[in-house]
């Protein structure tokens, strides 16, 4: 019996506590599934308020990003990473009649395209002060200045001559005195004909410096240094301690003249370029310079004393001066390394004359006397960005992730995976004196799987990443057309744009009465002084006819059109049938269009911008006799 109890009793009884276990295993499992499942979504849900800003609430940052070669800066809000507008720059844009009306024509000139790489907020102390952004297209060597009062291109300078696509700019001063554009391409000054194999002899690299002027508005090339035939990349100005100078990166300094995949990649070492921008300001006020196609040209190895190397891990692709202005960090591509580097211990080296040769005739500190750390950040690092805190974010293309590190202790504190493949981070105030410490934004280059296909090429994404704990936190991916660059987040207070076009009678064409509304005709030029407002054009008050403009085929027709609907957001259109014309006008703006009535015929015009709900009446013809 025994036996049979036995039998049968411990075969139940483990059955029993192997199911008991099993439940329990399963249950404890199941728990930890779930509270991880929770974390998840709690993390998610936490995410998601974050990054939430209810109708009728406004963000608190604006972050606007160069458009890269669709020549345009994309405007968004932070921190719902709403795109909120896109300002044409330096390519046409048929919806504010960007490259129709006079001005813009006259702007662009004979350029359709600009490639827009690098965005840089006007500053004042070092602080962004919300007045001007610029931009410079690194395909047609120009710079632009964009108005934050209205979010418009006032100003395009260029071609500017002796530069080759300055890829490093935009880079403002700590006062905006200048905008640095240095060049990625080297080439034989002023476009002279010289074969690659003179390379060597016949090539330059070229720095421009640019000024501002915020009340007329205008940029104008102030001078330029003569470099070496090596190509510039990202750079920055000194800040705080070291104002007054201004540091870029270069790779082939091997002066590789063709295949540069491989031939800017043989030295173990290129070069930093720190210039004492204050020192060349006051040598060309002297007058020494030489005019070279209309440019004032420094030469820093004729004049020594203002531009030194300073050696860096293999083709670097940027430097960052930290806020306190005390440091500057950069890093080669192909090394996974970030040099921090020492201002004081820099200017102490020019001082000495802590040199270890020279290259091109600038002489080359010594790296050990001026490196602060060396820290290892993974792989294929290329841009920097800082909190208030003393730390950095370097982004890693290759690894797909951002690094933080402290720039004092060289440690390193996080790393959060991107999606993927990140070029520039923009962090909250990040370039100023004064960052943040809030939001950073990294601006991948691909997004793969991130959203719904459109086809094989994917949009690029912007990630929003919580910087302000110990630790990073992904917070939200908002897709981004191609293609970010560089961004800069500011504050949205310090932006004030204007709400209507002030009434400007001396304004000249403008026209603020509908009963002053009139046509000049003087031989083939026909003048059209018209007004837009809700829901009409006057173009010709006197007439039974008003909104209707009679020429001649042949005529060379401008229309020049006021909105005097002073009425926040009331913006009106004016479009002409098959005439390829279109372009807005804002309120309390005027706006002017030209063109030649080569076509004759019935031409029906109207207003191109839903403004009222007479908006679809809101129309006039343009009639063209035939000859
Ligand atoms: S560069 S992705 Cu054109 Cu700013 Cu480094
Ligand atoms: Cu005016 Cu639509």
């Amino acid at each position: 019996m025994k036996g049979v109890k036995k039998g049968w009793f411990t075969p139940l009884i483990s059955g029993l506590l192997v199911g008991v276990l099993i439940a329990v295993a399963f249950f404890v499992n199941f728990k930890q599934l779930n509270s991880a499942n929770n974390s998840k979504l709690g993390a998610n849900e936490s995410a998601a308020e974050k990054t939430y800003v209810p109708p009728g609430k406004l963000d608190t940052y604006y972050l606007f990003a160069s458009g890269g070669h669709s020549g345009n800066v994309f405007v968004y809000g932070v921190p719902s990473m709403r795109r909120i507008r896109t300002i044409p720059v330096f390519t046409p844009e048929s919806a504010a009649g960007y490259g129709w009306t006079t001005e813009t024509k006259k702007m662009l000139g004979k350029f359709t395209w600009g490639d827009l790489h690098h965005v840089a907020i006007s500053e004042t102390k070092g602080e962004y002060d919300g007045r001007a952004l610029f931009a410079t297209d690194i395909q047609n060597n120009r710079a632009a200045a964009i108005d934050l009062k209205t979010f418009k291109t006032v100003d395009i300078l260029g071609p500017i001559p002796n530069l080759n696509g300055p890829h490093c700019a935009a880079f403002v001063t700590p006062n905006s005195e200048y905008i640095f554009l240095p060049t990625r391409f080297s080439a034989p000054i002023g476009h002279e004909y010289a074969d690659v194999s003179q390379f060597k002899e016949k090539y330059k690299g070229v720095m421009g410096a640019v000024q501002y002027d915020f009340n007329k508005k205008k940029l104008h090339l102030a001078w330029e240094v003569m470099l070496p035939p090596w190509s510039y990349d990202l750079s920055d100005a000194g800040k705080k301690t070291s104002n007054g100078w201004a540091v870029m990166s270069t790779y082939n300094t091997e002066e590789a003249n063709t295949t540069l995949e491989v031939g800017a990649s043989q030295n173990d070492r290129d070069y930093l370029v720190i210039f004492n921008w204050k020192g060349i300001e006051k040598e060309v006020a002297k007058g020494n310079y030489k005019v070279i196609n209309g440019a004032k040209m420094f030469d820093p190895v004729k004049t020594p004393g203002f531009v030194y190397l300073v050696p860096v891990a293999k083709s670097p692709h940027g430097v960052d001066v930290t806020p306190d202005g005390n440091y500057y960090i950069s890093s080669g591509k192909l090394s996974p390394t970030a040099t921090v580097y020492d201002w004081k211990k820099t200017f102490k080296a020019i001082q000495n004359k802590d040199f270890q040769g020279e290259a091109r005739g600038l002489p080359i500190i010594r790296y050990e006397s001026v490196r602060h750390k060396e820290v290892e950040v993974g792989l294929g690092p290329l841009h920097t960005q800082f909190d208030n805190r003393g730390n950095a974010y370097t982004t890693l293309f290759i690894d797909s992730a951002i690094t933080k590190f402290n720039y004092k202790t060289g440690k390193v504190i996080d790393k959060i995976p991107v999606q993927y493949a990140p070029g520039h981070a923009a962090a909250a105030e990040g370039d100023s004196v004064s960052p943040d410490g809030n939001y950073l934004v990294s601006l991948n280059k691909l997004s793969k799987d991130s959203y719904l296909s459109v086809g094989p090429s994917h949009p690029e994404s912007l990630q929003l990443i919580d910087i302000s704990g110990e630790k990073m936190k992904m917070l939200y991916s908002a897709p981004a057309d191609p293609e970010p660059h560089y961004a800069q987040m500011v504050k949205a207070d310090k932006i004030k744009p204007i709400e209507v076009y002030p009434k400007d009678t001396k304004r000249p064409n403008s026209v603020w009465k509908e009963k002053d509304a009139h046509i000049v005709r003087h031989g083939k030029n026909v003048d059209v002084y018209g007004i837009a407002v809700r829901s009409h054009f006057v173009f010709d008050a006197k007439s039974k006819t008003p909104d209707v403009v009679r020429v001649n085929q042949g005529d060379k027709v401008t229309f020049h059109i006021t909105n005097i609907d002073l009425d926040e957001d009331i913006t009106h259109g004016l479009g002409i049938t098959s005439y390829n014309e279109n372009m807005e006008i804002q309120p309390g703006e005027t706006n002017s269009f030209s063109f030649t009535a080569d076509e004759s015929g019935v031409f029906p015009l109207a207003c191109t911008n839903f403004c009222s709900a007479l908006h679809q009446e809101m129309t006039g013809y343009l009639l063209v006799k035939p000859k």
